[in-house]
């Protein structure tokens, strides 16, 4: 991939910002996942005759304003994790201090670099293998919930103000100029798209203002790839990336991993169509429901639906924005890649739409 093809930045591997973790020994860095927000790096470091493996990662400040909010979040969050045993939650990374004391290290161009221990005998999937990893996942997301539940949410940030509120999304799109798009066919099917969705866009948030819906501790990028298995992946044990723990919905939780989980296409597919597997998303829920435990009221129970079903039109409206404005938020390998990702979203909500009532039954199978 050639600079400047991308808007991934370039692929300097920044040794000097490893020293202000770890100032002796020799290290080793190389390139790590493809995360469409922050940039991610191995590094191995050596001491005598051991070897750890530690992640470190740059914090996009295009994205989150406040690194130093994002990072307080996430130390109360893994703290809090660290004081269950492994055996009854999720095995969680440590974060590694600078020689200065931080949690972080903010460079000399501004940009803001946290390092944390590598889980690892874990292995990261992009597509559910089977039925069973979908209900791992399930049961994953649940105790992450479980775990998180009696936290307050006073001490949190609120690090990405607006983030999966998909009215405010709609309101920033309506503010852009969308001659870009010209008449190309794809982009005008993404317009038509949101249209058609307008008038469901506001069912989770008017559930909130009505107090219907009411926020808790989530983790709110639960895609599939955060999820780390047993390298022989069976079971979940971990969920990663923390940037967005914050007040929030469980139901952005559990909507933005079965959008992801049960899309089979996989978000970056690239033939038309994506599909929603409905027996996925019924293991999933059904793990879910039993390590999460009586989490629901009745009325918020029933707008599971509802939120399952939003959350890829909230997406392919998130991806068709940002391609409108010159990609500056989610990276991209080229100029069609968010629209690409936009038109997959929007058949996924559609394929989603086309099976609510199967959706309903689901839900009736899972409650507790
Ligand atoms: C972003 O950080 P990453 O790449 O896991 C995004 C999510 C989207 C996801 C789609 C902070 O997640 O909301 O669902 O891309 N994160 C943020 O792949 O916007
Ligand atoms: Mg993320």
């Amino acid at each position: 991939m050639k600079v400047g093809a991308d808007n991934r930045g370039d692929f300097r591997l920044p040794a000097t910002v490893v020293r202000a973790f770890f100032p002796d020994g020799a290290i080793e860095i190389q390139r790590l996942g493809a995360g469409l927000i922050n940039d991610s790096f191995v590094v191995t470091l050596r001491s005598g005759d051991t070897k750890t493996r530690a992640v470190l990662q740059r914090i996009n400040t295009t994205v989150f304003k406040f690194p130093e909010q994002v990072m307080a979040n996430m130390a109360q969050v893994l703290a809090h994790f660290h004081a269950r045993s492994a055996d009854d939650t999720l095995r969680m990374p440590v974060l590694y201090a600078t020689v200065a004391g931080q949690t972080f290290y903010p460079d000399a161009t501004g940009d803001c670099w946290r390092l944390m221990s590598y889980l690892e005998d874990t292995r990261g999937f992009t597509q559910v293998q089977n039925v069973a990893q979908a209900r791992a996942v399930g049961t994953a997301l649940g105790k992450f919930h479980r775990t998180l539940a009696d936290m307050p949410l006073a001490g949190l940030f609120d690090t990405l103000p607006g983030f999966h509120i998909t009215p405010h999304y709609l309101a920033a799109y309506d503010a852009i100029d969308k001659a870009v798009a010209g008449t190309d066919a794809m982009a005008q099917n993404c317009m038509a798209m949101i249209e058609a969705g307008r008038a469901t866009a506001t069912v989770i948030d008017d559930a909130v203002h009505k107090g219907i819906l009411r926020p808790r501790v989530m983790h709110g990028d639960p895609k599939l790839n955060n999820f780390l298995f047993a390298e022989d992946g069976a079971s979940v044990v971990s969920l990663i990336d923390l940037d967005t723990v914050k007040p929030g919905l469980y139901h952005y939780d559990i909507a933005d991993c079965i959008r992801s989980v049960c899309n089979v296409a996989g978000e970056e597919g690239q033939d038309a169509g994506s599909l929603f597997d409905i027996t996925y998303c019924g293991a999933l829920l059904s793990g879910y429901m039993r390590s999460a435990g009586a989490v629901f009221t009745a009325q918020e129970y029933a707008l599971l639906p509802a939120a399952i079903v939003l959350m890829p039109y909230e997406l392919g409206l998130r991806f068709f924005s940002d391609h409108l404005q010159g990609d500056r938020y989610f990276k991209t390998d080229h100029p069609r890649h968010n629209l690409q990702r936009a038109q997959r979203q929007f058949e996924l909500w559609q394929a989603l739409r086309a099976q609510e009532t199967a959706l309903q039954e689901v839900m009736a199978a899972c409650k507790v």
